[in-house]
């Protein structure tokens, strides 16, 4: 890997990340933070809703060509040079693929009463504060030998100790390495102690170990590099989430989890495909939600699932096609000219209005369930503005059009005006959204001993409804990850000023490939 470390191009990645997390409310402390450093230690940062974030760093100090040394080994299967502890940390395991690869290293003997034991130190012999172990069990003897649960113990004095263990760390039976973040600790000397492995009494075996220092705060890349993991940890989890719904949209209590923060950062995303496309108002591939895609348009497969009355201009004729509840989703709005030239459909128009009883319930393509984060409505139409809907509950369901359960999500006040008038609301997941109509009218005519809400009893009208998805769609989600996950990896490095770019970076990102195996 020759990629040199573009200094420039980093800081203005930290100049946009800075700024994209003081823009955003839930991360505004980011900025402070970054402006006046915090005390060493200060409090880690949580992504809201999420565990404690503690970012730690591109190199692995356990390494032999880092300085990492084995100190101690209780045992080494039947004192065979294949199986040396050193194995531990020369950055390499057996794998079919490379069958003469380093063996790893196994003991001469397994009692999980007197547990086998590693001790591994640093370069220099210095107290290092370290945060992540990553283990690798792939050894080369039968995976019944491979540790599976090994105790991570550290200590700030000597070799032989004492020591206090930091994480349990649980294996799967898998040659791959396996990572487990912890509180960060102060460690000179880092002790592996071999709980359990999967069913030898002969030996217990494990592949690599990689030992990452834990970032600190007190300075201010170390502060972003913090902001920005909270942030790829949350949208990791908010991910996680969408991948366990198999790809539709999520729940309404994780889209509800999803902060403020993670939302505009979302928004935010500028030079990607996802949100290119999402400017265009173009179909994103993967049926991926678009910001600007208006769902609810006839032209993009929304229809009317219900409504409650058409008005009719001429009782002989029964209801007037020209108010028919389609013309809510046309893309077409009255319009009048100064010479009295009406151009546009008419919108849709009730036969009589009771606040409460009037609705139109509006469906998406193949009837398909939406996370929903904007409305729009244009009270436009061939009516007097008596007429106009004034007040409208916006309802959704995940079931069934007719018979929901229907819940209020928003009510919307729409001004007596002939223009576009955009609500947010949610992210609320909807398979159906109900418009109930409260109130119609300006509001402001004074009529002796009526309904205030009701300025005209003929009829409710409206003009055109617009709904736009969240955007919190999963390829824009990806791109999002890998994005900051990059920028993470270049700050690292740019943080480690004067040290090579590590080789091992992608393991920050990418804990499940096979980052040993590279050439
Ligand atoms: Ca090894
Ligand atoms: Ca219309």
């Amino acid at each position: 890997m020759s990629k040199k470390l573009n200094t420039q191009r980093v800081q203005s990645l930290l100049i946009a990340a800075s700024s994209l997390l003081v823009a955003s409310t839930g991360w505004a402390q980011a900025g402070a933070a970054a402006a006046a450093p915090a005390a060493p230690g200060a409090a880690p940062n949580t992504a809201p809703g999420g565990p404690a974030v503690f970012p730690t760093d591109v190199e692995n100090i356990a390494l032999a060509k880092n300085g990492g040394r084995v100190i101690a080994v209780t045992s080494t299967l039947d004192n065979d040079p294949a199986f040396n502890a050193n194995n531990l940390i020369d950055g390499q395991v057996t794998s079919a693929a490379r069958p003469k690869s380093s063996s790893g290293w196994a003991s001469n003997r397994f009692d999980p009463i007197d547990m086998e034991t590693v001790t591994l130190g640093f370069k220099g012999d210095v107290t290092r504060r370290i945060g992540k172990v990553v283990l690798n069990p792939s050894s080369n003897v039968t995976p019944e030998r491979w540790a599976k649960d090994v105790e991570i113990q550290v200590s700030t004095e000597g070799p032989d100790g004492p020591y206090r263990p930091v994480i349990f760390a649980t294996m799967r039976k898998a040659a791959v390495p396996q990572e487990f973040k912890f509180v960060p600790a102060e460690a000179k000397y880092l002790r592996l102690v071999f709980r359990s492995n999967w069913g030898s009494d002969r030996a217990v075996a494990l592949g690599e170990v990689e030992v990452y220092e834990a970032i600190g705060q007190s300075d201010p890349i170390g502060q972003i590099i913090y902001q920005l993991e909270g942030a790829v940890s949350e949208l990791s989890r908010f991910r996680q989430t969408q991948f366990n719904t198999g790809g539709a949209p999520t729940t309404v209590a994780s889209a509800q989890g999803l902060s403020q923060a993670t939302l505009q950062l979302i928004q935010n995303i500028g030079g990607t495909a996802g949100a290119a496309a999402a400017r265009s108002g173009a179909r994103l591939p993967n049926g991926a939600p678009n910001a600007a895609l208006n769902i609810a348009a006839l032209a993009n497969g929304g229809r009317i699932a219900d409504f409650s009355s058409q008005f009719v201009s001429d009782p002989a004729k029964g209801p007037d096609p020209d108010y028919a509840p389609e013309k809510l989703l046309d893309g077409q709005v009255m319009k009048v000219d100064a010479a009295g030239n009406a151009t546009g459909t008419f919108g849709w128009s009730s036969q009589g209005f009771t606040p409460g009883k009037q609705f139109v319930t509006i469906g998406f393509q193949d009837d398909r369930t939406k996370l929903l984060s904007k409305i729009v409505l244009n009270p436009a139409s061939n009516q007097s503005q008596l007429r106009w809907a004034r007040r409208v509950d916006v309802q959704v369901t995940t079931e069934s059009a007719k018979a929901g359960p229907f819940r209020t999500v928003a009510t919307i006040n729409l001004r007596s005006e002939p223009v576009n008038q955009e609500f947010a609301i949610g992210p609320v997941e909807a398979k159906y959204v109900r418009l109930v109509f409260e109130a119609n009218g300006p509001g402001d005519v004074p009529i002796a001993n009526a309904d205030p809400d009701v300025n005209s009893d003929r009829a409710v009208s409206l003009g055109e409804v617009e709904i736009y998805e969240a955007t919190a769609g999963s390829q824009e989600l990806d791109t999002l990850i890998d994005r900051f996950n990059n920028v993470l990896t270049q700050l690292k490095n740019l943080r480690n000023n004067g040290k090579a770019p590590a080789a091992n970076a992608a393991t920050a990102t990418r804990p499940d490939e096979l980052k040993t195996q590279r050439s």
